[in-house]
């Protein structure tokens, strides 16, 4: 019998009070998890806890910028006393900036590169040794079809992303000796709050060009939904993926393969 389940695991889910990360982290608890997730001010934390408990899911919410080294480490050994060992590590916490790279600002875009990739780096070191003390671990890395693909204005976004597959597939290296899988997820074009601005109504009502050409470029002629990670996140978290290790599961409708519907 392949085992789905995650009864008895502790499932930490970064940035996770809204969007994929939320979506994520109830497909973890419905599969028996207990849920962990922080967000960088307790205003969303507390918006977070309350979704959680919409949903019926008893999770546990803590204000930590996945940036701040100190903080992040003074988090998981808050966790790992309170609640458990953190068997499943979510790095989900991200953020974009749709800025032409010769405008952007090394600020800018070392921001990007600081939360979307030097974050996973921070939260996976913080807790890789207490999953080799346990003999085993899972860590998900939310990367891109921009760890494959680049677009204007996306630079730092994409460098970062890439990075975080190259991170993925090191992590796997270094330490699946100890039973810990590494594998990264790789969204195509979800409606989150992210993208919103990709899809919002023209100014005639007519569909924004991006939210079209999206449409056109995906044999599943749709934007993805959070919804569509659950399955895939659950997969990746369970012992029915132990022998999956630095692989980047693409959950993209098809995009990455398709060169797109003639004009
Ligand atoms: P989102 O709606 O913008 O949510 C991002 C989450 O990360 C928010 O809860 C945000 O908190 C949190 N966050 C940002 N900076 C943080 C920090 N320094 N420390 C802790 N938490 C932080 O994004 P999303 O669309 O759900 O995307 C989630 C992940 O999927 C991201 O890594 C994104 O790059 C990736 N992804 C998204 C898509 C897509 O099409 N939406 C596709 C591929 C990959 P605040 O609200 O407080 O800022
Ligand atoms: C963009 C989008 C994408 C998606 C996602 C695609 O501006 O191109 O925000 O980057 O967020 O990363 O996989």
């Amino acid at each position: 019998m392949v085992n789905f389940r995650l009864d008895g695991k502790v499932a930490l889910v970064t940035g996770a009070s809204y969007g994929i990360g939320f979506a994520m982290a109830k497909a973890l608890a419905d599969a028996g998890a207990t849920i962990v997730f922080n967000d960088i001010n307790q205003e969303f934390v507390d918006r977070g806890l309350n979704s959680y408990k919409q949903a019926g899911i008893q999770a546990h919410g803590y204000v930590c910028d996945v940036t701040d080294e100190d903080a992040v480490n003074r988090f998981i050994a808050q966790v790992t006393e309170k609640i458990g060992v953190i068997d499943i590590l979510v790095n989900n916490a991200g953020i974009i900036k749709r800025i032409p790279m010769h405008e952007m600002t090394a600020a800018e875009f070392r921001q990007v590169i600081d939360i979307d990739l030097n974050g996973p780096f921070i939260v996976s070191k913080a807790v890789i040794p207490h999953m080799i003390k346990k003999g085993h671990g899972k860590i998900i890395n939310i990367c891109s079809m921009m760890s494959e693909l680049g677009r204007e204005t996306v630079s730092a976004y994409a460098a970062a992303k890439g990075g975080l597959k190259m991170l993925t597939r090191n992590i796997c290296s270094e330490y699946g000796e100890h039973n810990i899988q590494c594998n990264g997820i790789g969204p195509g074009y979800i409606a989150t709050p992210q993208t919103a601005p990709l899809r919002e109504r023209q100014a005639d009502g007519s569909r924004h060009p991006f939210d079209s050409f999206i449409v056109a470029k995906t044999p599943a002629a749709r934007w993805g939904t959070p919804e569509d990670l659950m399955g895939p996140v659950v997969f990746l978290a369970s012992d029915a993926s132990n022998f999956v290790n630095g692989h980047i599961l693409y959950v993209d409708g098809g995009i990455l393969a398709y060169i797109g519907k003639q004009p």
